[in-house]
This record gives structure tokens, sequence and C-alpha cells, in this order.
């Protein structure tokens, strides 16, 4: 663990008297602005800003590494929208090359944990021009009514946008009416760039940024808690990668109500965004360590292993890191399909138990609100490898 006096030495060893100023507002808890945000991507070094984020990430969380046992289900992967970066999405007219599960299939994948400590279900899709806010109702009461412990993260900002346009509800009466069946969180998803200027090029026909926050403030408003993502390391500037994580820290401010911020690393395979070239790990790593330093009111700074790798989002716990997200157990084809580095996303508790030991940090399992489920810091994996129930 990096201790007080090593972190003041190297901010006093920085060369660079800015990169200095920065880190002594780091170390004496005062707010980064979006000059000093850029200033970072532009000109720290990675192990200056690594060490900066590391030092934040202990003195929150100590080594503390959170994960959930959780698993997906994406309704489907019909899209009314075309989102450049998108190598999952089918449009309406092509429907036969996508799948649309009925409340039925849901339900299957759902009785198929039963027995299994599972805590989480995530729902993520497309927005199909035909499902509407009946029927995604009707399923998370079925899903309340056979496991009623089960907490629901569901629907990103963009498919309830659709929805309650569709449904003539504004953001708030159309929340809590999910709330009433049994929606518990949103996921951060759908945020991906919230400039103008970028998310015209990648994104111009979903929700713009007001209404991706609008929604996530009405929810917060009722109690639900969210996260939110950035999609990074495509066509955009550092200037705008800061300016989105401004605007989440503005409502953060606000509301309290985000959980986690999740960046998520571009993949460029078979989307309309292939010829853009990917980022190299140490640009992975310097984006992490700045959103840590950057959103000083986000308590978590999730890694996607998905999306990043499982190599990848290890180094991550050095960069600021202290969450993996979770066991995931999913045909998570929105990934897959764009080229990460995961076919089948799945961990088993004791792989991911193992891994997070590998970078020697502490496992501790959580539910979807952070509370602690169980630590496995004392806890032996070929102990773990012998239980079903970690298996
Ligand atoms: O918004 C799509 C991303 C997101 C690509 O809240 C891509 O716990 C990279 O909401 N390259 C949806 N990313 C996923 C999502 C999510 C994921 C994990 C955890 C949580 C959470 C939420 O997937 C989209 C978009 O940004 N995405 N295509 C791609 N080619
Ligand atoms: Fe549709 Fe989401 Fe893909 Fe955009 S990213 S095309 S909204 S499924």
């Amino acid at each position: 663990m990096a201790t007080k006096k090593s972190i003041e030495e190297i901010i006093s060893s920085e060369n660079d008297k800015s990169l200095q100023q920065i880190g002594e507002k780091v170390f004496n808890k005062k707010r980064l602005n979006e000059e000093d945000g850029v200033m970072l991507f532009e000109r720290a070094s990675l192990p200056y800003v690594g060490a900066l984020a590391n030092y934040v990430r202990e003195s929150l969380h100590g080594d503390k590494t959170y994960f959930n046992r959780n698993f997906h289900i994406e309704p489907t992967n019909v899209c009314v929208f075309s989102c450049a970066f998108c190598a999952y999405s089918r449009l309406y007219a092509n429907r036969e090359e996508g799948w649309e599960l009925s409340a039925e299939q849901m339900m299957h994948i759902i009785k198929s944990y039963d027995g299994k400590p599972v805590t989480e279900v995530h729902i993520v899709g497309g927005v199909h021009p035909k499902l509407n806010m009946q029927f995604f109702i009707d399923v998370m009461k079925q899903i309340k009514a056979h496991r009623p412990d089960l907490h629901i993260k569901g629907y990103t900002a963009v498919e309830l946008d659709y929805m309650f346009r569709k449904a003539k509800v504004s953001a708030e009466e159309g929340l809590k009416i999910l709330q009433e069946a049994g929606l518990n969180s949103l996921p951060g998803g759908g945020a991906e760039i919230f400039h103008p200027e970028i998310r015209e090029q990648i994104c111009a026909d979903k929700v713009n940024a007001d209404g991706w926050l609008q929604i996530h403030e009405a929810a917060h408003k009722l109690g639900m808690h969210s996260n939110a993502t950035m999609l990074y390391g495509h066509i955009e500037k550092y200037w705008h990668r800061v300016d989105h994580m401004e605007r989440l820290r503005k409502l953060q401010d606000k509301t309290h109500g985000f959980n986690t911020f999740i960046p998520l690393k571009f993949r460029n395979k078979d989307n309309d965004m292939s010829h853009v070239k990917e980022s190299t790990v140490i640009e992975d790593m310097k984006l992490y360590a700045v959103a840590r330093l950057y959103m000083d009111n986000f308590p978590h700074l999730k890694a996607y292993w998905p999306m990043l790798g499982r190599q990848s989002a290890q180094l991550t716990l050095s960069f600021g890191v202290n969450d993996l997200d979770g066991t995931i157990d999913d045909s998570t084809k929105i990934y897959s399909m764009a080229g990460s580095e995961e076919q089948h996303p799945s961990l088993t508790t004791s792989q991911l138990v193992s891994l997070i030991k590998q970078a020697k940090r502490e496992p501790v399992e959580r539910d979807t609100l952070y509370n602690v489920i169980k630590n496995y810091k004392d806890i032996d994996v070929m102990e773990m490898e012998k239980n079903v129930l970690y298996n």
C-alpha cells in the first residue's frame, strides 16, 4: 500500500510544476478542474498519474476489490437506433438476423439460476420498436414473484427514453411505474460521449446528454441508484472525456445517486467504426487513473473485464479501480460481437477471487448497492474450487 510519505515524495519529485500542483490538490483532497483533467491526459506520465490514482483508491477502499455474483439477460438485439460503434444491433427490417426473447424465455433464464447464489440480474438490450413498457412491467413482476430478493438492474436511459416517449409518460412517471413493478436500479449504458460534437457522429439518433442525465436524476430522486459509463478510445479528444466526466460529477453533487463510474473501452470489430484504432493498454490505464482522480464524488470505479480482457482488468486494480463487476455469466453478445477478448464472458466466483488475489488485493463480494456479502481474504482458492457453490 502506498504510504502518505511515499506519495508526498512522488509529488515533490515531479519536475513539471503544473503536474506537481495537481498532485498537491489530490493529496489535499481538493477538486480537480477541467484544465487539470486535460493536462493529466496530455502531460502526465503513467507512473505519476497511476501513483496518484492508487493513492486515492487505497485511501477510499484500502485493498478491497468488489465484485458481485450476477448474470445478464439481453432481451433483444433488434434496435431502432444505429450507433456507429455497435456491432450487435440489427434494424427491425433485418430482425431475422437478430433475436427477441419472449417473457417465457426470459423467465426460463431466470429459473435456470434457481438455487444458485446470484444476487443481481442485469437486463440491457436493443431498443425494439414493438416491445413496449407493459412487456417489461410484466416480465419484472414475474421475476419478483419468482425470486423477490433478486436485484433487477435494468434498462439504459436510451431504452427508457424510448419506452417513456412511446408510452407518453414523463421520466418521473415512467420510472415510478417500473420501480413499482420491481426495477431496483439503472445500469450506466447509453452515455457514450455526451458532447454533441462527438455524439452526433457516433450515435446521433438516440437520447442526448441532457435526456440521459434527466432520466438518471429522476431515478435518483425516487431513491434508485444508478451507474454511469463513458465509451472512450475512439474519435473523442481528451477534453470531450473531461467534459463527459464533468457533467456526471455535477449531477452527482446534486443527487449522490451514482454508485459507480464505468469507462468502456471502444472495440472496433464488425461495426461502422472498424477503421478507428483501439486504444493501447497504456492509454487504458491512464484513462482509469484520470477518472479516479477526476470523479472525486463517485465512490467506486469499475473495470468491466469482458470489454478490457482479464489481464488488463487485473492491471487496472493498480490504477484506481476497486470493482470488477461480477461473474456476469452470459452470452453477452454486445461485447463479443464488437471484438472484445471475451467471447463468452463468464467467470466462476473462484476464478474471479483468484484474479483479484493474484493482483494482491482483497476480494469482497457485494450486492448491487455495495453491501458486503462476503470477504474472501482468508478463504483458500483451492478449497473454493472444490465447492460447487463457487464454481
Ligand atoms: O452504452 C456497445 C457499450 C454499453 C461497444 O451499469 C460498446 O453495471 C465498446 O450498459 N465497444 C451498454 N463498448 C453496456 C452497459 C453496461 C455494461 C456493463 C456494466 C454496466 C453497469 C452497464 O455498451 C453501450 C455502449 O457504450 N458498447 N458497443 C463497442 N463496440
Ligand atoms: Fe441500439 Fe444500443 Fe446498439 Fe445503439 S448501442 S444501436 S442503442 S443496441
